[in-house]
């Protein structure tokens, strides 16, 4: 069975304590590789190896650190295809997904910061004549970078490359669950010739390996995406060690279509924004309000585009949705479509474990599901299901959609179809997300603030914000 391996310090090592987790296939359910279940001992090693590397790489010109990034991300795509079997093997989604949406987003976040970097700026304050202040803005140190599975590559590149960009070496937790493409990422650093020690990537559980990341008396930043359980752990444990931390965290995010909204536009993107990755972004409309005036046909238009869905086999072109990402967590979404049963919900279409045939009949497949006639404050309406699961729920007043999208603890995103332009803006400024989209979903810049309110994150990143975050700022006062 495939062993994969830590990268510390330029090399790929196997873990102290010798001991493996089992990395299951979602699509069969079958254990296919193993996972180092490492310890504070790897974390330790790889925190040394990338202290010491950054007493060279924080002084290498950002032109020097530009270059070799841009390499890295070469060396990706060089590997575009292999990288796309891996993410779909390890997490589950279809191919055809992985090859439009989280391979290519991997180079194309490193290239984004290495060029970044070469056009930042930092501020000057001038004092009338009397002085001037200008404002350094440095590397810090190790920055601990922690990804979670929906977009294994994808997220864990999007930490990373603002990070290295800065002058920072990283110490990276991949998400247990799906370990694969950070693995073979790693091999790519090696052999693009990223200098050891800079990048440093430790397999292994939250526990064992994310506390002692994040608690590590060298490591002063800490960017995490994950669930808000987890956020709010990390939050807990670094502060008292007053590290800079940045937090994405969960989303439970309203997708409101008003009656004058582009209908045909409107229900393909509902579809979308409900089910893309099996539901499994924090960005997913798992909230879908919908005007009295068009609800009926709205809600049964969703429903026979839902029906025509085809969830199969991830390597199948014709797959729209693939296994969820493990057995637990099918588990917890079934348990979540049994509470909205209970709680009145009625089922329109999906609501089942789907199994399919031959080797995929042990593999995590659920229907997409759309529910009906829940109230907008139940716990199913509140929580994250983070599965393909939406409910959809009528609205009559503008005052009163605004309401319900912003009653739950999360504020993460939003989308918003209308053709009145004053009343998209004016919405727009009254959902309390930090993203919100008008007439599309999923619409994404790398150089906007993203992030969320609310339990949905502390901070935002993306373009100069996360090269902020990445450097602290030193001003300096020159008496002229
Ligand atoms: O995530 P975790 P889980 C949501 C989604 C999901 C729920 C739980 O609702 O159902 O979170 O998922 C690492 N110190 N999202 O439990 O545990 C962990 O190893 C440091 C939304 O799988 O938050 C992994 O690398 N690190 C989300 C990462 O945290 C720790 C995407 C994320 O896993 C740790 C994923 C610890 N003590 C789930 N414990 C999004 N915002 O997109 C765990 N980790």
């Amino acid at each position: 069975m495939d062993k994969i391996l830590n990268y510390i310090n330029g090399e790929l090592v196997v873990p102290v304590n010798g001991q493996y987790l089992d990395n299951y296939n979602p699509s069969t359910g079958k254990v296919y590789s193993l996972i180092p279940d490492s310890d504070k001992d790897d974390i330790d090693n790889a925190v040394s190896a990338a202290k010491e590397a950054f007493q060279t790489w924080s002084k290498t010109s950002k032109q020097d650190r530009s270059n070799i990034l841009m390499k890295l991300a070469d060396s990706i795509e060089e590997h575009f295809d292999e990288l796309v079997a891996a993410e779909s093997k390890d997490n589950g989604k279809p191919e055809s997904l992985a090859a439009h949406v989280d391979i290519p987003r991997a180079p194309a976040n490193i290239r984004f910061f290495a060029g970044a970097i070469l056009h930042d700026s930092s501020d000057i304050h001038e004092m009338d004549g009397i002085a001037i202040n200008y404002t350094l803005r440095q590397p810090i140190g190790v920055a601990a970078c922690i990804s979670p599975w929906n977009l294994p590559l994808y997220l864990l590149t999007w930490k990373i490359a603002p990070a290295l960009a800065a002058g920072n070496t990283v110490v990276a937790k991949p998400s247990e669950i799906t370990p694969m493409t950070a693995y073979l990422f790693s091999k790519i650093c090696i052999e693009a010739g990223l200098p050891k020690g800079v990048l440093n990537i430790v397999h292994g559980l939250g526990s064992k390996v994310g506390d002692p990341l994040t608690t590590h008396k060298d490591t002063p930043i800490v960017s995490f995406t994950g669930g808000t359980v987890t956020g709010k752990h990390i939050a807990t444990v670094t502060a008292p060690m007053f590290k800079k931390l940045s937090l994405e965290l969960g989303g439970k995010n309203p997708n409101i279509i008003f009656a004058d909204a582009d209908f045909d536009k409107a229900v393909s993107i509902a579809s979308r924004a409900a089910f893309t990755n099996q539901g499994q972004i924090c960005l997913c409309g798992s909230r879908l309000f919908v005007q009295e005036e068009i609800y009926d046909n709205f809600r049964d238009t969703l429903v026979m585009k839902a029906s025509k869905l085809i969830v199969g086999d991830p390597k199948s072109s014709k797959t729209n949705l693939g296994a969820v990402v493990s057995k637990e967590h099918m588990e917890k979404i079934l348990s979540k479509i049994e509470e909205a049963k209970k709680l009145g919900g009625k089922i329109l279409i999906g609501g089942e474990r789907q199994i399919l045939e031959g080797d995929l009949e042990d593999g995590y497949y659920i229907q997409p599901t759309i529910i009906e006639g829940l109230s907008y404050d139940c716990s199913i309406n509140q929580e994250e299901i983070f599965g393909p699961v939406v409910s959809i729920i009528p609205f009559k007043t503008e005052e009163e959609v605004i309401f319900m999208a912003n009653s739950t603890k999360y504020g993460l995103s939003a989308s918003i179809f209308t053709e009145n332009i004053s009343k998209a803006h004016r919405v727009a400024a009254s959902i309390d997300s930090g993203v919100i989209w008008i007439n599309t979903w999923l619409l994404r810049d790398l150089r906007i603030p993203f992030g969320g309110m609310k339990s949905s994150g502390v901070g935002r990143e993306g373009g100069f914000k996360s090269l902020e975050f990445f450097t602290e700022p030193k001003n300096i006062c020159v008496k002229i």
